[in-house]
């Protein structure tokens, strides 16, 4: 384009096929360039585990009011983002998602991208932050968007079954541990007039069961009661569901107990077989994001 814009060329009497050869010769010149592009290729054989995170959601939380210590609309919403890439890429096995962080755990073999680290990356994380807002107002009616959030994300590879179960069980303990703490915390602050600082040294050096027992007789809560979402996270995986006497896959929202052997016992077959052949059957509610995708494949 630019040989072209030249003027001595356009205005010389040079045959097409000429201009053609000095372009392609220009071209080749500069194209040694590409090779400054690291090959950036995953392993093959191993899981890959990419993870989103938003970015100061300590901050982004407060300036959208959000409630404590969990906010529905904001779990919600971040299950939908997810919801919305499982949707688009047949070759994520499931995702799990709690606070500000979602992690998409791809089926072992994929070779969606070629297995190409930033690709698959920036593809994902893409998605997922345009989604969320994107899909803002479905979940905050009242509240605006004041700004653009931001996620950051890492892409990490696991060799073995053991270290993909330890992940996920590694992100549910987290949810436990603080949303045990928080809920506490909050408790403490919003009804036991405590000043954050006083909550924070009340707490300092107490286990578990302490915190039930502050929960409990001060604020009559028991925390077993507290709502699945909000204990354990939300697990996005594909489940065969009966309609119409048919069968289809579809992406369901669970918060099982991962910590537990029983789930991976029950769930082998999603880690184990290379041509993967059925999930397993769904018999859980009919959630808003099955009639989604059922509507989907009516229209
Ligand atoms: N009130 C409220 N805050 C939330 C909720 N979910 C996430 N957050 C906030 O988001 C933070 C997420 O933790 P981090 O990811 O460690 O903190 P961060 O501020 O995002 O920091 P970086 O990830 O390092 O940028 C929590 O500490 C909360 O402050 C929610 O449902 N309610
Ligand atoms: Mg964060």
């Amino acid at each position: 384009m630019l040989l072209y814009k030249n003027s001595v060329l356009k205005k010389s009497a040079l045959k097409p096929y000429l201009l053609l050869k000095i372009f392609n010769m220009a071209k080749s010149s500069f194209e040694y360039v590409k090779n400054f592009e690291l090959d950036d290729t995953l392993l093959p054989n191993s899981w890959i585990v990419i993870r989103l995170d938003g970015k100061c959601f300590h901050k982004f939380s407060e300036d959208h009011n959000f409630s404590k210590p969990n906010d529905l609309r904001a779990l919600q919403l971040m299950n939908y983002a997810a919801f919305t890439v499982l949707k688009e890429f047949n070759d994520i096995l499931f995702a799990f998602g709690q606070s500000d962080e979602y992690s998409f755990i791809f089926k072992k073999h994929t070779t969606l991208y070629k297995r190409r680290a930033a690709k698959l990356l920036t593809t994902i994380n893409s998605k997922f932050s345009t989604s969320y807002v994107y899909y803002w107002k479905k979940f905050f009616d009242c509240e605006v968007l004041k700004y653009p959030p931001t996620f950051d994300g890492r892409t990490v590879l696991y060799p073995s079954d053991e270290n993909l179960m330890d992940y996920m069980k590694w992100r549910q303990a987290d949810v436990h541990i603080n949303n045990l703490y928080n809920t506490t915390f909050w408790n403490l602050v919003l009804k036991g007039n405590l000043s954050p600082v006083q909550a924070e040294k009340r707490l300092c050096g107490t286990v578990s069961s302490d915190k039930n027992e502050i929960l409990f007789q001060e604020f009559n809560i028991n925390y077993n009661n507290e709502p699945e979402i909000f204990k354990r996270g939300t697990l996005l995986i594909r489940k065969q569901i009966e309609i119409d006497d048919t069968s289809r896959s579809v992406v369901v929202a669970v918060h099982d107990d991962m910590l537990k052997e029983k789930f991976w016992k029950k769930h082998s077959s999603y880690l184990s077989s290379k041509n993967f052949k059925q999930y397993l059957k769904y018999e859980g509610p009919i959630t808003d994001i099955i009639k989604d995708q059922l509507s989907c494949v009516k229209s």
